[in-house]
């Protein structure tokens, strides 16, 4: 019963696998690659709202008066204003919040620029190892590149269909879901790719320089 369609034959040990899959309903939604039972990391508990955490001193800016500048070890440093950032590839998003203070909200819808697109557009060179970022609102937080240059991390500019709201981070913020979320910058201002990861503020004041909710990683070890 071969066939040239690529068709796997009935007998073949991909169509015994695919059918053992069906009967235990893996990758049923295809898109969490962990099993439902573990989509909700340890010490967490779901919301269905969205709660606003920040500093305190909410920025107004408006998408005329924004500006994302990007400095460092970048190819291509310069500033984006609204309509290059709006020229940049854009893509849709789903993706689970986990804050550290042990909320978190699942599935949701974001638009904007994945971080890989953007890190195409500037290039990063091979001594870049970290970025910091910098907002409005004088809020700074790093990752590693390799966390912000992960699949599904994304500048965003909307939520669920309409444009971010002041009190999340609009008119630009970061998403970097599998990390707790201050790592997520509201009210994105400017970008340094660095070489040695350095701590921002959350970091310098006892949480953890990575972040990760799987591990637990709430709180810096000394
Ligand atoms: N610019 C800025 N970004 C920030 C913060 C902040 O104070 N300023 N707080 C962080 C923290 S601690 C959290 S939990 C999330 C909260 O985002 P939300 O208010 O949209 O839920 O934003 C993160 N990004
Ligand atoms: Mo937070």
């Amino acid at each position: 019963m071969a066939d040239d369609t690529g068709t796997q034959q009935p007998n073949s040990k991909l169509t015994a696998t695919k059918r053992k899959w069906a009967d235990e309903g893996k990758f049923l939604t295809g898109r969490h690659t962990r099993p439902e039972t573990d989509r909700l990391p340890p010490g967490q508990h779901l919301v269905k709202n969205w709660p606003v955490l920040d500093l305190g001193q909410q920025p107004s800016i408006s998408p005329a008066q924004w500006k994302l500048d990007v400095y460092g070890f970048v190819n291509k440093p310069g500033t984006f204003d609204w309509a290059a950032f709006q020229a940049l590839p854009q893509t849709d998003m789903l993706s689970d919040i986990h804050c550290v203070t042990t909320w978190s909200r699942y599935d949701n819808n974001w638009k904007g620029v994945s971080t890989r697109d953007f890190l195409d557009a500037v290039d990063p060179t091979d001594e870049a190892k970290a970025v910091m970022l910098t907002s409005y609102d004088g809020y700074t937080t790093n990752l590693l590149l390799s966390d912000f240059a992960s699949p599904d991390a994304i500048i965003v500019t909307d939520w669920e269909g309409a444009p971010l709201t002041e009190e999340h981070g609009g008119p630009v913020r970061l998403v970097v879901p599998h990390l707790y979320f201050w790592k997520s910058a509201k009210w994105l201002k400017r970008i340094d790719f660095i070489g040695i990861d350095n701590a921002g503020f959350w970091e310098k004041n006892g949480y953890h320089m990575r972040g990760d909710p799987w591990n637990e990683e709430r709180y810096s070890e000394d």
